[in-house]
């Protein structure tokens, strides 16, 4: 998608720390931390949300899904716990409209119900 912020990072035709990447997923750090570890994993395929994704794309939820992992082990996370979130639209708090996974980690995490 021409103009979304993610899609630009997928061209390179903006910066990013990218720290794992395949065919279908990439992730990097969110550029505005609310933890000593926050990474966003996108698919490269401009999706709007998770509502997007279904079974048809078995393919794409098993690579956000390693990515999900892959990301918590290159951080450190994986060993002493982390969050996962997507958020689905606005009233959500989502405001980039191209999916993606908040990894977040690397201190003690309010308990989050709303
Ligand atoms: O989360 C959208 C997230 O995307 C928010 O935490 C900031 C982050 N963001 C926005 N632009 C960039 C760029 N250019 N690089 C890295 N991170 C970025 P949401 O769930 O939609 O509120």
């Amino acid at each position: 998608m021409e103009s979304c912020v993610f899609c630009k990072i997928v061209r390179r035709e903006l910066p990013s720390t990218i720290l794992y990447e395949n065919e279908h997923v990439m992730a990097f750090e969110d550029i505005a931390k609310m933890a000593p570890t926050h990474v966003l994993i996108i698919p490269k395929t401009h999706l709007q949300s998770v509502v997007e994704l279904d079974s048809a794309d078995g393919t794409l939820l098993t690579a956000l899904q390693e990515a999900v992992v892959a990301v918590a082990k290159i951080t450190g996370v994986y060993e002493t716990g982390f969050r996962v979130i997507t958020n689905v639209g606005e009233e959500a708090g989502q405001t980039v409209f191209h999916l993606h996974y908040h990894i977040l980690g690397g201190r003690k995490l309010e308990v989050l119900l709303g």
